[in-house]
């Protein structure tokens, strides 16, 4: 049952409309607060660090739309951009000169990706990635991670993270034993898994994919020794390796994961950040291997509206903001900023929790142990997390409703806006223990 209080009294009318005519009343699962109880906030506006619920209410949002919103709400210049497009048209179906100056942005910030494809959404861009690394490779078989989410194609719909974790779901009806069974899983963190799949599955495994910085458990970053060892076993075993940089791609540094840690994979999946709060996302990596997508080779893979105009203007106004020197210096020490809170806020009250900051992503666990993987990421408290959330709420603060989600800093997040984090934090933990 559902407590409706004077907070979320529209929020909850609304959301009642909404289940008669979309199922659980979201449009994607992670917006439900399932985890967490209560009512999902209907938004009416943001801007800058905020959100503004349908109640009212204004919340400091460490969502930013589950990552792409690296400028905060309504950025001035990408408003500009969207205005000036949307005049000019939304959609063609034909190139146009944004598709390239975009794809000139990312090829300039990412040391390994020489093309770029755009499509629609993140889940297109590591659905179409497989394809090419299985093309490419003439070999079935993919290895992931247990606990990251790599979007809702098929193959990739196992152990997954992210919703899938949130609900707790073992595996979802619908996708058939064939569509996953060239899949294969290792826990997050453990080369020695990875090694034995190799072993265990000679020459026909086309490619690993991985999120360099695991956002979609919590956060978990890898071990130093993590990429490059995936990079030498992928290239010992003649197979690609895939980051998903959905999540980090100009996020916890301009040129990625893959600059950060100095790892180079073969391809790159990109979205969020890339389309500045608009549906964009994109693969790519070497030349040799992006000459196999139709038409300049005989992989296929097509889409309606990919490189939209508007998804492009958009993209690129964020990314030229996101050029400006110290900017992600800024981003890193807000999140860190952050963390610490958590950190001394928690100890304050004898709470035991992880926490975790890479770039401009962050994070907690309510765990007394350390967090390297999806097993270890599980021994969380997940009821305390329910309580933090809530407090937090009802302070004014939006973290995602799920213990298994990161939390985002913009630019927008300035001093002001910390140290009135950092009061919420305190007197969630006085509230929540
Ligand atoms: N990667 C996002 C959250 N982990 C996806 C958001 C969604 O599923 O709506």
């Amino acid at each position: 049952m559902t407590i409706t209080t004077a907070r979320d009294a529209r929020s909850a009318a609304l959301l009642a409309a909404a289940r008669r005519v979309i199922p659980g009343g979201v449009n994607s699962p992670v917006r439900a607060f399932r985890a967490v109880g209560g009512t999902p906030r209907f938004i009416v506006r943001g801007e800058g660090p905020h959100l503004f619920d349908a109640d009212g209410q204004r919340f400091i949002d460490y969502v930013l739309s589950w990552g792409p919103l690296i400028l905060g709400h309504a950025h001035p210049a990408v408003v500009a951009a969207l205005r000036a497009q949307a005049g000019l048209g939304t959609s063609f179906g034909a190139p146009t000169e944004a598709e390239t100056e975009l794809a000139e942005l990312i090829v300039a910030a990412l040391p390994s990706v020489e093309m770029v494809r755009f499509v629609s959404s993140g889940t297109e861009a590591t659905m179409s990635a497989l394809r090419l690394a299985r093309a490419a490779t003439g070999r079935a078989k993919i290895v992931k991670f247990a606990g990251c989410y790599h979007g809702h194609a098929d193959a990739l719909l196992v152990q997954a993270g992210s919703g899938v974790a949130t609900l707790g779901l073992p595996d979802s009806p619908g996708v058939t034993p064939g569509a996953t069974a060239d899949t294969v899983t290792a826990p997050f963190n453990d080369l020695a898994a990875v090694e034995a799949l190799f072993a265990a599955n000679p020459d026909s495994i086309a490619a690993i994919i991985v999120e360099p910085v695991a956002g979609n458990m919590g956060l978990v970053p890898p071990r130093p020794d993590y990429l490059p060892g995936l990079r030498d076993l992928a290239t010992k075993h003649g197979a690609l390796l895939i980051f998903d940089e959905v999540m980090t791609g100009f996020r916890v540094a301009h040129g990625g994961a893959q600059a950060l840690y100095g790892v180079t994979p073969d391809l790159t999946c990109l979205g969020k950040v890339i389309g500045g709060g608009l549906p964009v996302a994109a693969y790519g990596g070497r030349r040799d291997l992006m000459e196999w997508v139709a038409p300049s080779g005989p992989m296929y893979q097509a889409g309606t509206l990919s490189g939209n105009p508007l998804a492009m203007a958009a993209g690129i106004a964020t990314l030229r903001e996101l050029a400006r020197p110290g900017v992600y210096d800024g981003l890193g020490a807000t999140a860190t900023a952050l963390t610490e809170a958590i950190r001394s806020a928690a100890a304050n009250v004898g709470v035991p929790v992880q926490t975790a900051a890479v770039g401009s992503m962050w994070g907690c666990f309510f765990s007394d142990q350390p967090v390297h993987d999806y097993e270890s990421a599980k021994h969380a408290d997940t009821a305390r997390y329910g309580r933090f959330f809530h407090a937090m709420l009802d302070a004014g603060v939006y973290l995602a409703p799920s213990q298994f989600e990161t939390a985002f800093v913009s630019t927008a997040h300035d001093q002001a806006t910390l140290d009135a984090t950092r009061e919420a934090i305190t007197s969630a933990f006085a509230v929540a223990g």
